[in-house]
């Protein structure tokens, strides 16, 4: 692991350049009319939840390379996450998958959660493999199944993650449910009564859940059915929701879209309704590419946080608090690395969307000022705020260069020689 000395060592040494370049930027913010502090706070505020499939090295359909001293075990994981949030102080939740993510011992992974500052945000179930041993299979579909024992096996798995989730503590009150569930070619699937059996079946966990839970509904428009996803887009998953019940919620994935979709119109629709749940962040070339957040567009993720913030600082949204995870994982890098720099991204996005001149923009809108709005919003997108993110770090105890430390520190090689070369994830 790494000590709290540690990190206040690798901060002297960068202390001074960084007092410059946040003192000019603070400054400059000022002189815009910003109030430094205040932005300052709601970054280092900004807390980004780890998925805990996310530890390991991703692969594709073609291979795996395997980095060395991925976590064995849910343990290892928690470990894992406690680092990332030592050094950026922003990631202090995880998200679990069932069944990779099975607590042999409740209490141990308690009191290692607490141990690393940590909780669990959300539970994930998982109807889009075969477990050993299991009476169905989901080959042709889980919640949407023509059949009603399949359907029942995958609303009571999804009815056991729930009380994992609660089992391991108090802040878990999210299950996340992303379907399989389609069809690869036309004819396979009637439309209409497939939708009405996942509805049916979604609210039977949904009514199983306990009060103060939120159901989060996932889409996804194609893969690993490449005909016809049951829910496809946000428009199933928000009609799935208002029938549901008030505490059913969409989540937005942003690998989940065709190219060149309109993510941010999508996120402000949701919050108008009141309707948006939460968010999985990754990059997306082409599809659900799990890549590191804002690596490929991160313009547009700028304009999504735009609208999150407009949403969140507008009393007339009545959108219940979102939950903000990372679903990102891959073949390339270290995750702990790619973990950190997705976080970087999004606290970046965050804290530019926080420097919009919204007043200015509104009026801009109302006069039909094209190129005013326009520059407005990237007056505030080229202002480079990675100080300001580093400071929101410094004064949270976390690193000036989370990275930079870990890599100096060599902690994937301790990783290495503690969990062994070939230790691989469990999961995907
Ligand atoms: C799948 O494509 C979805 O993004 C899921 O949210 C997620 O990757 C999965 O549930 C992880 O197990
Ligand atoms: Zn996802
Ligand atoms: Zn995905």
């Amino acid at each position: 692991m790494i000590t709290q000395e540690q990190i206040q060592d690798h901060n002297y040494h960068l202390v001074a350049e960084h007092e410059f370049k946040w003192g000019h930027l603070a400054e400059s913010l000022a002189r815009q009319g910003h109030h430094p502090d205040a932005v300052l706070k709601k970054v280092a505020d900004f807390q980004v939840a780890i998925p805990s499939w996310a530890l390991g090295t991703g692969g594709t359909r073609f291979g795996r390379f395997p980095i060395g001293g991925e976590p064995r075990n849910l343990e290892e994981k928690i470990e894992d996450v406690g680092l990332i949030h030592a050094l950026n102080r922003s990631s202090n939740s995880i998200s679990l998958h069932i069944p990779w993510d099975i607590p042999a011992d409740v209490q141990a992974i308690q009191d290692l959660l607490m141990q690393h500052g940590l909780a669990i945000d959300s539970v994930n179930s998982n109807t889009f493999q075969d477990q050993k041993d299991q009476a169905h299979s989901y080959k042709f579909g889980s919640l949407c199944h023509t059949e009603a024992a399949v359907r029942k096996q995958a609303v009571d798995h999804n009815i056991e993650v729930a009380q994992y989730g609660q089992a391991l503590g108090d802040e878990c009150k999210t299950l996340t449910v992303w379907l399989a569930d389609g069809s690869n070619f036309p004819g396979q699937h009637h439309f209409r009564r497939a939708y009405q059996r996942t509805l049916d079946s979604l609210t039977a966990i949904y009514e199983a859940l306990p009060a103060d839970w939120t159901l989060l509904v996932e889409y996804k428009p194609y893969e690993p059915n490449f005909y016809s996803m049951v829910i496809p887009d946000w428009g199933t998953s928000y009609s799935l929701c208002q029938q549901i019940g008030e505490r059913a919620q969409v989540l937005v994935d942003l690998g989940h879209h065709l190219p060149n979709t309109n993510i941010e119109q999508i996120v402000g629709r949701l919050m108008h309704f009141g309707r948006l749940g939460g968010f999985h962040f990754n990059g997306s070339m082409y599809g659900d590419d799990d890549l590191t957040t804002g690596s490929i567009k991160p313009y547009q993720l700028f304009l999504i946080f735009c609208e999150l913030v407009q949403g969140m600082d507008d009393p007339s949204v009545l959108n219940p608090a979102l939950a903000w995870m990372i679903d990102a994982s891959h073949n390339t890098k270290d995750p702990i690395e790619d973990l950190l720099q997705s976080v970087q991204a999004i606290k970046t996005a965050y804290a530019k969307a926080l420097l919009v001149d919204t007043e200015a923009l509104f009026a801009a809108q109302e006069r039909n000022d094209v190129q005013q709005a326009q520059a407005i919003l990237e007056d505030a997108f080229q202002t480079d705020v990675r100080a300001l993110v580093a400071e929101s770090r410094r004064q949270s105890s976390g690193a000036l260069q989370p990275i930079e430390l870990y890599r100096k520190l060599a902690l994937r090689d301790s990783r290495i020689e503690s969990r062994g070369r070939y230790a691989v994830a469990t999961g995907l």
